[in-house]
């Protein structure tokens, strides 16, 4: 079935300089790169996000990473969005496990992430986790006219196109 993910290279994967080469692995896949932009990441945004991980006892320093807190404030995050047979599975396979110590050492996050002394994940890219999460977090983050395909309905409100 065709899904549609959202990719974000995270800000240790931004200061690090490893956004050229996520791209690359996520091009040798048959999938499409329907849409892309580099995005500032809020406090809203960043919970909206992961809003269902917010009882988590690690909430607060996920928000912070996300942010570019723990790096040098870098918070802006490459967000980009693939399309095609599989993708949620193709895109989790490329990612690794969550945690980069236990992710498979030729995957992005076993080879580039690492875990902190406190605790953090930096796991440098995140990937949705299924078609329906990857339909919540591409409306999130993007708007219909920064989407280069139809992925998803829209309709026109005031000259604009929102989601439907
Ligand atoms: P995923 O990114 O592999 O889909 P989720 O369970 O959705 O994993 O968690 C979202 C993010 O929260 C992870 O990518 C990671 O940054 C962080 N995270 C998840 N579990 C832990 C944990 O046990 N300790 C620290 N951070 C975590
Ligand atoms: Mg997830």
């Amino acid at each position: 079935m065709t899904e549609h993910i959202l990719v974000i290279i995270k800000p240790d994967g931004m200061l690090k300089g490893h956004a050229g080469h996520v791209l690359a692995r996520f091009e040798e896949t048959d999938l499409l790169l329907v849409g892309g932009r580099v995005v500032k990441v809020t406090r809203e945004l960043a919970e909206t996000h992961y809003a269902h991980l917010k009882d988590k006892p690690f909430f607060a320093e996920l928000i912070r990473f996300l942010m570019g807190e723990l790096h040098n404030n870098q918070d802006m995050v490459l967000a980009l969005i693939f399309s095609g047979e599989d993708a949620v599975k193709k895109g989790r396979a490329i990612a690794g496990a969550t945690n980069p110590e236990l992710a498979e050492p030729h995957s992005i996050r076993g080879s580039l992430g690492r875990v902190t002394t406190k605790g953090v994940f930096e796991n440098v890219i995140h990937v949705s986790s299924d078609a329906l999460e990857g339909e919540r977090e591409i409306k999130l983050w993007f708007s219909p006219d920064e989407v280069a395909r139809e992925i998803f309905p829209s309709k026109l409100v005031a000259g604009r196109k929102a989601w439907l």
